[in-house]
């Protein structure tokens, strides 16, 4: 899997904040706004311990930094502990966590140690990216176009079809393409090369893939959101400036307040 570098992770507090404002001109609400309404929680100052992980490919320079600043921009009260791994979660405890937050290479979750309720980045991030898209102001119909149906892709692509989308979709892994048509009903739908007459054009595009220039021109309409978790950008600036492109975009913060409003 693909691991965040220090450098995804710059000057996160702006990224975060602008982030925010594409969210607000895309749903009406800011980030916050969508995850109380989603999950029907608000923070309530809870006491976040954060634990840096030192196994595998070891701490990711100015992670746990950036989960903390995270978590005080949605309202919690976070700490990092001096010790990593299990002696930084018996700190974390000790000192009155409430909510653990930690991430090997290959899960990251949330869990709180008071309801019992545990979270994942993954599908967290792939539900929340979706419920933004699936709220865009200027939609002009009830399909959306799902590029990416890995760990993030598949839940935030069942989440769409829960809501009612006619969801479009494509995997470059047949494997888990077939899966997706199978178990949630997707419509197989290569964006960069379409089948004869199916060349069609979206108002909400969802991409979660590891790759970049995944949407072509070709299926972006006139008012068009792409929300991406995916890094890098699943567009190139140049053709979001192009097609005016709302993009939702932003590396750790969005996925880790659905975690956090998630456990609530
Ligand atoms: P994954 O490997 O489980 O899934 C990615 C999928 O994309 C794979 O199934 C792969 O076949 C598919 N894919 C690759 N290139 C494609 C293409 N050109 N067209 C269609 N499909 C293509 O990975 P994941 O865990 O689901 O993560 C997806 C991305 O999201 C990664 O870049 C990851 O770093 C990122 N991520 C971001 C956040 C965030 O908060 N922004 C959180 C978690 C993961
Ligand atoms: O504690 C540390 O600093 C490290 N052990 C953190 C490792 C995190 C690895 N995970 C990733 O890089 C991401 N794919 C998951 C994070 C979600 C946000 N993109
Ligand atoms: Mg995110």
């Amino acid at each position: 899997m693909a691991l965040l570098t220090p450098e995804d992770l710059e000057n996160i507090n702006k990224q975060l904040q602008e982030a925010d404002s594409t969210v607000r001109r895309v749903t009406g609400l800011d980030i916050k706004g969508i995850c109380k309404d989603f999950y029907g929680t608000t923070p309530c100052c809870e006491k976040v311990g954060i634990v840096p992980v030192t196994s595998g490919n070891g701490i990711i320079g100015s992670f746990s930094e950036s989960l903390n600043a995270i978590a005080g921009y949605f309202g919690f009260d976070s700490f990092i502990t001096d010790m990593p791994d299990v002696s930084g979660y018996y700190e974390a405890v000790k000192n009155g966590a409430r909510i653990i937050l930690m991430a090997d290479d290959n899960t990251f979750l949330a869990h709180n140690l008071k309801n019992g309720k545990i979270a994942n980045n993954q599908p967290c991030t792939g539900i929340i990216y979706a419920e933004i898209a699936s709220r865009y102001l200027k939609a002009d119909s009830k399909e959306v176009l799902a590029v990416g149906l890995g760990k993030v892709g598949f839940p935030g692509a069942a989440h769409l079809v829960q809501k009612g989308f006619k969801v479009y979709g494509y995997d470059a892994d047949r494997t888990l393409l077939e899966k997706s048509v199978s178990s949630l009903g997707i419509i197989p739908f290569n964006p960069v090369s379409p089948e004869g007459d199916r060349q069609r054009k979206f108002s909400i595009i969802f991409e979660a893939t590891p790759c970049a220039d995944t949407i072509p021109e070709s299926v972006i309409s006139e008012n068009c959101v792409i929300s991406t978790p995916g890094i890098p950008c699943a567009i190139s600036k140049e053709l979001q400036k192009k097609c005016g492109v709302e993009l939702v975009m932003e590396p750790l913060g969005i996925g880790t307040a659905s975690m956090l409003y998630s456990v609530l």
